[in-house]
């Protein structure tokens, strides 16, 4: 096993519905530790460029308005298998096929509004991390 941190996003519609604390609550049982976070209203263009790769998709536009569309917190969390750890926290992108017990099942609505980001790969990890912080406002631990 190997020691990773990921890129974390309470989405707005969690954020509204005053979850914040019990996401993180999960990621701490879970043995993630956060080690950033901030809490931000994301331009369109930084939704749009955080969302790069799925600029050609047909829900493209939905997801920046969405993730535009008021505060969200966003975190690196460090752990071991922190990716992998937190998708499966997160449960799968449509809450109505995530896991029982996964943040998404707990707390989303739907497909758009899905209660959270995490990154999905190490590369991807590496790059959403330094898309939101400078490597002095993160603090390993
Ligand atoms: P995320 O990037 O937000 O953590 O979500 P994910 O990996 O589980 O899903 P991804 O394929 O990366 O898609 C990013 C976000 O786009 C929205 N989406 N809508 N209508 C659709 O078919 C569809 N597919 C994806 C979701 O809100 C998803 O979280
Ligand atoms: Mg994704």
């Amino acid at each position: 096993m190997a020691l990773e941190r990921t890129l974390s996003i309470v989405k707005p519609d969690a954020v509204a519905k005053n979850v914040i604390g019990e996401i993180y609550s999960r990621f701490e049982k879970a043995g993630l530790k956060i080690v950033a976070a901030k809490m931000k209203h994301l331009s369109r263009a930084e939704a749009e460029g955080f969302y790069a790769v799925h600029r050609e998709r047909p829900f493209f536009n939905a997801l920046v308005e969405f993730m535009s569309s008021g505060p969200v917190t966003i975190q690196a969390l460090e752990g071991e298998d922190a990716i992998a750890k937190n998708r499966e926290l997160m449960g799968a992108t449509n809450p109505k096929e995530a896991a029982a017990g996964t943040i998404r099942a707990d707390f989303a609505d739907s497909i758009d509004a899905n209660a959270v980001h995490g990154s999905d790969a190490a590369e991807t990890a590496a790059q959403e991390i330094a898309y939101f912080f400078e490597p002095n406002e993160i603090f390993s631990r």
